[in-house]
């Protein structure tokens, strides 16, 4: 085949945010925008590292993505990469992808042999929970050789060079076909270039078995070969008469492992399988694993409105798009995010035999809930809190100080790959569930999702938490919120003026009966002898920043945070995974220690924390929003 530059003009806007640039379809689709962020991409690595490697190509198989492919693999060549691997029909969860790279890494002796390169990382085409379709999103990510998100060195680097590009460099090669597993190969003037197509599940599936000849080895946890997950043990509970199961992929690309995995292996009923077929569009639905967007699961588990007369299963669980992020639910019952990691840690040495020697240590992103810091402490384990996005906890990962982390949307995983992992998170629910059951199975009562988060929050205390999302502000009154709220957090006097309102004289008819405050008639005037009871006081507030420790590099504007006298904390700041507007999270957190108090309603518990925040922060008065879009 022949390379040739192809002369190219600079977009604006290709700054990838929290992971990779998302865009719309229509944005992606014009001449030369994928071609130019996929140009930058392999300039920002080098030369040196992309000449003669071995990359991966895949993603959730959201619309767009099969063109991309082809457009990816004939640059690739132009640029001198050696080898493709493309997952059957271009799907591979993101978790998948990594797992590939790692599995792949140096093992794949032919490109060794001509090469002498390795893996280099993978392209991932996917804009994970955002729908998908001709008129929705698509995105594109990078991942590195350690099967990770690029992080923030490189996509600062991807960005400068998109602003200057000038030209792109492909080679005429014919589309490959990639539904058919095999190698197509090419021969170019500076030797041969393959493209492999290979099963999007059998790594994976491989790296979440156990090998019991590996279990009383630890030490080979260095090269990742070391299983993960008791099969065996999960199929007794999956397939004893007591225990009943629901998935739900939400027709993305978990589909394309669930079957495999929950049905093949571990012996689930197909029919507790929802929504598992992968569609380009994602069935017209939002991919997104929460209580808003997963509603046939929300409903079967017995959670929605419409409950029917059937008894909901004992476990049910959701993917997003890319099948990085998970949902899991009990019967009538929702455990949120920063529980889930909290438990999963607390639990992971008994129960799963990957961490059977000890964890590292844990991780959590700045506005997941303390819950993890709690369970770290109790338990004596290192522990780290970094800004939101995977990419952080690569480096901690690497150098061995953190085993288990996860976010508060939904993210949960550990360092047996460089990503989040939903289906990973399924297997360490079930195999708590397993383990706390190993002696019920055959009688005496299940243990449930339910009283094992129960059980959680009697022991550690519990974290109401809840997330408020403001999806597609106009992005100028977004950023006023923000700025706003940057200058407030520099005087705690004034925050906790308006947190907690001092005595003040107000004149009759101007007085109102807010909620939490105590009013007292006097002649002439009202006394609104503030002091809210019910919230404590603001005793810091910044905007939270990041130093790596390990290659010292610095993360500035990660989110503005007030933290309360009594460990509450309220936590504002701009998502980076849109594609249109902006979105506003606020994280709203309160901490209960007294067991008898563990199990109120969340939103009730926190209403008075919330009333708090869209007051401090005039949520109403900059956004124009009574409510927000979605709560989880
Ligand atoms: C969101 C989440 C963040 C997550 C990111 C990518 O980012 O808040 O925790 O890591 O999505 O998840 P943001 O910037 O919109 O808040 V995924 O599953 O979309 O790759
Ligand atoms: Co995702």
């Amino acid at each position: 085949f022949n390379v040739s530059p192809v002369e190219t003009t600079p977009f604006d806007g290709q700054k990838p945010g929290t992971s990779g640039l998302r865009k719309k379809v229509k944005v992606f689709k014009q001449p030369n925008y994928l071609e130019n962020f996929v140009q930058s991409t392999f300039t920002a690595l080098t030369p040196r590292k992309v000449r003669g490697a071995a990359l991966v190509v895949s993603g959730d198989g959201r619309y767009f993505s099969k063109d991309a492919i082809q457009i990816i693999i004939k640059m690739a060549a132009g640029n001198g990469v050696r080898r493709i691997w493309v997952g059957q029909n271009g799907l591979l969860s993101t978790p998948a992808v990594s797992a590939v790279i790692r599995e792949r890494v140096g093992v794949d002796v032919s490109s060794r042999l001509v090469s002498g390169s390795r893996a280099t990382g993978a392209f991932i085409l996917t804009a994970s929970h955002n729908p998908g379709g001709p008129n929705e999103d698509f995105g594109i990510k990078y991942n590195m050789e350690n099967g990770g998100p690029a992080p923030e060195g490189i996509t600062d680097q991807i960005y400068e060079n998109t602003k200057t590009i000038k030209e792109y460099l492909t080679a005429d090669l014919p589309d490959v076909d990639i539904t058919a597993i095999g190698v197509t190969s090419f021969s170019g003037h500076d030797g041969q270039f393959d493209v492999e197509v290979f099963d999007s599940a059998s790594d994976y599936v491989k790296l979440m078995k156990m090998d019991t000849a590996k279990l009383f080895c630890h030490c080979i946890c260095m090269n990742d070969r070391l299983s993960i997950f008791d099969f065996e043990s999960i199929q007794k509970l999956l397939t004893s008469p007591k225990f009943t199961f629901c998935y739900d992929a939400l027709h993305g690309v978990a589909g394309a492992y669930a079957k495999r995995i929950f049905v093949e292996e571990l012996g689930a009923q197909e029919s507790s399988l929802l929504n598992c077929v992968p569609k380009e569009d994602f069935g017209g639905g939002h991919p997104d694993p929460n209580l808003t967007y997963a509603k046939e699961l929300v409903s079967r588990m017995g959670l929605g409105k419409s409950n029917s007369e059937v008894e909901p299963p004992e476990f049910g669980a959701a993917a997003d798009g890319d099948a990085d992020r998970n949902m899991i639910l009990g019967k009538r019952f929702f455990v949120t995010p920063s529980d889930s990691v909290s438990i999963i840690a607390a639990n992971a040495v008994e129960a799963i035999p990957y961490f059977s020697a000890g964890l590292k240590g844990v991780a959590r992103s700045m506005p997941t809930s303390s819950g993890l810091d709690v369970v770290a402490k109790n338990l004596n384990l290192k522990f780290f809190e970094v800004p939101t996005g995977w990419k952080f906890f690569g480096n901690l990962m690497d150098a061995g100080l953190c085993s288990i982390c996860g976010e508060e949307s939904f993210g949960t995983g550990s360092d047996h790959i460089r990503e989040k992992d939903g289906i990973w998170a399924v297997l360490a629910w079930l195999s708590i569930l397993a383990y706390k059951n190993k002696e019920n199975l055959g009688g005496g009562e299940l243990v449930t999702v339910e009283d094992i988060v129960r059980n959680h929050w009697a022991t550690y205390g519990r974290h109401y938490y809840t997330r408020y999302d403001y999806e597609n502000v106009d992005a100028g009154a977004a950023k006023e919120l923000m700025a706003y709220l940057v200058k407030l957090q520099s005087s705690l006097s004034e925050v906790n003026d308006c947190v907690k309102p001092g005595l003040k004289l107000i004149e009759c008819g101007d007085c109102r009966d807010d909620a939490g405050l105590e009013l007292e008639l006097n002649p002439g005037f009202l006394i609104v002898s503030g002091i809210r009871s019910d919230v404590s006081k603001v005793v810091h507030a910044d905007e939270f920043e990041y130093k790596d420790p390990i290659d010292g590099s610095i993360s500035k504007h990660q989110g503005i945070r007030y933290l309360f006298e009594d460990g509450s904390r309220l936590i504002f700041r701009l998502s980076g995974t849109g594609s249109e507007g902006a979105t506003i999270r606020l994280y709203i957190e309160q901490y209960e220690k007294d067991p008898s108090k563990t199990g109120r309603d969340s939103q009730d518990a926190l209403a008075p924390l919330v009333a708090v925040a869209l007051g401090l922060s005039k949520m109403q008065e900059f956004t124009g929003r009574s409510a927000p879009t979605v709560i989880t």
